[in-house]
């Protein structure tokens, strides 16, 4: 697959030297400090960035983070916090050589209170071992996504990450109750919470939900789960155009109401990327739009009622022209399958330009028939998926190989127009390595200018995360 060349000067920092190794290897031990076969480390999940690290440690224990950091800092080395890299904006590698600190060992569940709904654990415990053990007790992560299975909760909490469920539980702004930091100087900040509630002053573990690693890094977590749903369905829809989409969307709010779980958009050529590389079976086919509905209730009876009568309106209507729903789990889950493995299909296609967009719901879906114009033959494909629910658009467009040509017919088009409409470039995935060039059609001057002054006072020989979010 191809890779992008990026030409990033080295920063200021220092270079790994004997005596740093054997300091690290006294607060890790020698088999969690890993200087062979670094690829895993070095390459993102797109492989569009690829860092040169020659060093990853792997430390244990809030502590041992603590005293990696300081030192570190005091000895001017960077270092890039990395959690299950499925990151989507090259911000979970290193750039150049900064020194890798994995959060995978720090991978405990503390504690899940059945009654009270609060789960905390460390920040390597990975996203579906958290939400398998919330169900044992009758609740879920309010966080679902592609890669759950590989990504970790420390790694959500930073990049504050959105999913397939932000319509229901919101995002992690408000499911997060507390968390743990540690500073760049080895300070440690705790922030734990077991409170909704809690306006003493500033909200200092904001700062650590969406900053990507350059803050600080976090160990621990607490979040307020949901209470499992005792009724779930599933619905995947055909409409044959953009209109008749966004008025299903406003009809089932208006008829699901609180029941409404999820509302996601995949467009025809979304769909062939998933089910051709995966040989799976689309219920329904031929049709440019599809969307996925799904709802979760207290009563299959009641809920099936509502689903029943807001398919049946949206048929009388002719917005919705085929259709078939679901209460099984199986196949809810086959189902979801051709969405979420769409970004997953997509990269097999050879190089893909992501942009991961918010846009007003009315032109949410313009941009894709815009840049299908603009790149005519020179992509393989041009498609647009994704939480239309929270007008959030995941506009790829792929071709065999990078070329400068493609290139320039996108960028920074894509920018300026969402720029234009107001929208935001990064919705969800961030701003990372890949997209810092472009904070400024969403960032005024003055919001970057005062993001640069919280970086400077949180880590001012900038050891974290170099290269990444602010040029
Ligand atoms: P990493 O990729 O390892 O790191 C991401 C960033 O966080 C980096 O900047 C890294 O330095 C920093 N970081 C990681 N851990 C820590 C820590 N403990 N302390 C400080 N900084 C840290 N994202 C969405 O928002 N919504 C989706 O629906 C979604 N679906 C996805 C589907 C697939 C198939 C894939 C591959 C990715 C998807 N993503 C999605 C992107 C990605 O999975 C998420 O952003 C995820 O939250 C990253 O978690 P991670 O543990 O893999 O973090
Ligand atoms: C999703 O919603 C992810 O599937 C990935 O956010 C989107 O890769 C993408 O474009
Ligand atoms: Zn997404």
């Amino acid at each position: 697959l191809t890779q992008v060349r990026h030409n990033v000067k080295r920063g200021n920092y220092a270079t790994l030297e004997g005596k740093d190794i054997a300091f690290f290897e006294s607060i890790v031990g020698k088999n969690h400090l890993v200087q062979d076969d670094l690829q895993g480390y070095n390459v993102d999940f797109m492989r569009s960035v690829r860092g040169s690290s020659q060093l990853v440690l792997r430390p244990s224990s809030t502590q041992e983070v603590s005293a990696i950091l300081k030192y570190c800092n005091e000895r001017k080395l960077a270092v890039c916090p990395q959690g299950g890299n499925t990151g989507l904006v090259g911000g979970s590698v290193p750039v150049c050589d900064e020194i890798v600190l994995s959060l995978a060992r720090l991978d405990k569940i503390l504690h899940i209170d059945e009654i009270t709904g609060i789960a905390a654990c460390e920040a390597g415990c990975i996203l579906e071992n958290l939400d398998l053990k919330a169900r044992e007790l009758g609740l879920v992560v309010p966080l679902d996504l592609g890669a759950k299975s590989s990504c970790h909760i420390g790694g959500n909490v930073s990049t504050n990450a959105g999913g397939l469920r932000v319509l229901r539980y919101g995002n992690l702004h408000g499911s997060v109750l507390g968390v743990e930091a540690v500073l760049a100087n080895g300070d440690v900040l705790d922030l734990m919470s077991d409170f909704k509630k809690d306006n003493t002053g500033y909200h200092l573990k904001h700062l650590f939900i969406g900053s990507e690693g350059t803050l600080g890094v976090v160990t621990k977590v607490s979040m307020l789960c949901a209470p499992q749903s005792q009724a779930q369905h599933v619905a995947f829809l055909g409409l044959s155009s953009f209109d008749d989409v966004l008025k299903t969307f406003r009809d089932s709010r208006q008829f699901l109401g609180e029941i409404l779980s999820s509302c996601e958009l995949i467009d025809a050529n979304s769909l062939d990327a998933s089910v051709n590389h995966f040989k799976l079976n689309s219920p329904i086919e031929g049709y440019p739009f599809y969307m996925l509905i799904e709802t979760s209730g207290s009563n299959a009876e009641h809920d099936m009622e509502k689903f029943n009568r807001f398919l049946e309106n949206g048929m009388e209507k002719g917005q919705i022209i085929d259709g078939t729903i679901t209460g099984e789990v199986g196949k809810m889950q086959e189902i979801w399958k051709l969405r979420e493995l769409v970004p997953v299909a997509l990269i097999e296609d050879g190089f893909c330009f992501k942009y991961d967009i918010s846009l007003p719901l009315r032109e949410f879906y313009h941009i894709v028939e815009v840049m299908q114009e603009r790149v005519g033959n020179l992509a393989t494909r041009v498609c647009g998926y994704g939480h239309l629910g929270d007008s959030n658009l995941h506009l790829n467009i792929c071709c065999q190989e990078f070329t400068q040509e493609i290139y320039k017919c996108i960028e920074p088009f894509v920018y300026e127009y969402t720029s234009q409409v107001k929208g935001s470039i990064s919705a969800e995935h961030g701003i990372g390595f890949l997209k810092k060039n472009y904070l400024k059609y969403s960032k005024s001057p003055a919001a970057i200018s005062k993001m640069r002054e919280l970086k400077q006072l949180l880590d001012p020989n900038s050891i974290l995360n170099p290269y990444k979010v602010l040029n």
